[in-house]
């Protein structure tokens, strides 16, 4: 199965190396200093992130899959037959394949992924899998305009973006980003969204400063790899992790904190740090139901279904237009 190429392939006018190099120097001149949170998923980063979600106190992933296992025919009811679904940004297969299991007369499913070579190898499991499903990989960045592949159904199509990615973007991009999909999905598309809700305080906290160590290292990674890739000399040791939920802005912050006063070298450029100063790493929005259908509201979308676990931790709805 190889994946196809739609008119979104050119992912950035630059070299991906290049757009790194320019983001992290962008990012390190800043006030408040950042580094995009997408760069978090080199192969160790994405490696580390799958060990996140085996952590007793990080509920969302294992939540999820509970409601898509739960509700499954709840939710295959709302996608009207010989649908076509995208799902976007799939990475691996296993909370698809809940829904796929719940899924009797899908058409065709349709993976979209920035990383090829991972589309292509996933792609080539769930065949194996699934025989009778036509797969029609594209290998794009779902936050860019892409055309559907050749070979879908005259069903309608539906589309699905589960994990929370949605909390990544900032309140008003993920609005767009919903509205987005719905151009690329077209008119009569239902969407399926996973969406982690706002709880205690305690239990968010803990969800990104598991105990033993892993999400501090997911987040450390992000160092090491600017060290790696893009040759800076930042010592890791100098600087810890620290997540938080804040109220006020209803998200989780995750910084780097330098420990003492220290210079760090980065493209022949010094970028200075004083003891206690951050990276500002990710933001990981968290969305009351009621917020959840008023973000929806704004990009147009109907939350036609919603449905959660039995301690509401997670939620996960179904919107239509
Ligand atoms: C992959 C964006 C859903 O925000 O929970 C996990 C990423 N960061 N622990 C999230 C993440 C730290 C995760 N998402």
């Amino acid at each position: 199965i190889n994946p196809v190429f739609t008119d979104a392939t050119p992912l950035s006018a630059v070299a991906p190396e290049q757009q790194f190099l320019d983001d992290v120097l962008v990012g390190l001149a800043a006030a408040q200093k950042f580094v995009p949170a997408k760069y978090f998923y080199d192969e160790i980063g994405s490696d580390l992130f799958e060990a996140i979600t085996r952590q007793p106190e990080y509920y969302p992933t294992r939540t999820e899959i509970g409601i898509l296992d739960a509700s499954g025919p709840d939710i295959a009811a709302v996608l009207p037959a010989q649908a076509n679904l995208v799902e976007f940004g799939s990475g691996s297969t296993v909370k698809v394949r809940r829904l796929l299991s719940h899924l009797r007369d899908l058409a065709a499913y349709v993976p979209v992924d920035v990383s090829e070579s991972f589309l292509r190898s996933e792609a080539e499991t769930l065949s194996g899998d699934f025989p009778n499903l036509s797969i029609l990989p594209v290998a794009a960045d779902f936050t860019r305009p892409f055309t559907l592949p050749e070979g879908l159904s005259d069903g309608p199509v539906a589309g699905f973006f589960p994990g929370s990615t949605i909390g990544n973007f900032e309140p008003p991009q993920a609005a767009h980003l919903l509205a987005h999909f719905g151009r690329v999905l077209g008119r009569d598309a239902t969407l399926i969204v996973g969406v982690d809700l706002v709880k205690d305080k305690a239990v968010l906290d803990a969800a990104y400063d598991d105990a033993a160590g892993v999400t501090a290292r997911f987040n450390l990674n992000l160092l090491d790899r600017i060290n790696r890739e893009l040759g800076a000399d930042f010592d890791t040791a100098s600087f810890a992790h620290r997540a938080f939920f804040a109220p006020e802005t209803s998200r989780i912050e995750m910084h780097l904190v330098s420990l003492r006063a220290q210079e760090v070298v980065l493209a022949g450029r010094r970028f200075g740090f004083s003891a206690g100063e951050t990276i500002h790493t990710e933001n990981s929005y968290k969305y009351t139901i009621e917020g959840f259908r008023g973000l929806a509201d704004q990009a147009g979308w109907n939350v036609a279904r919603s449905w959660t676990d039995p301690h509401r931790l997670f939620s996960v709805h179904a919107l239509t237009r």
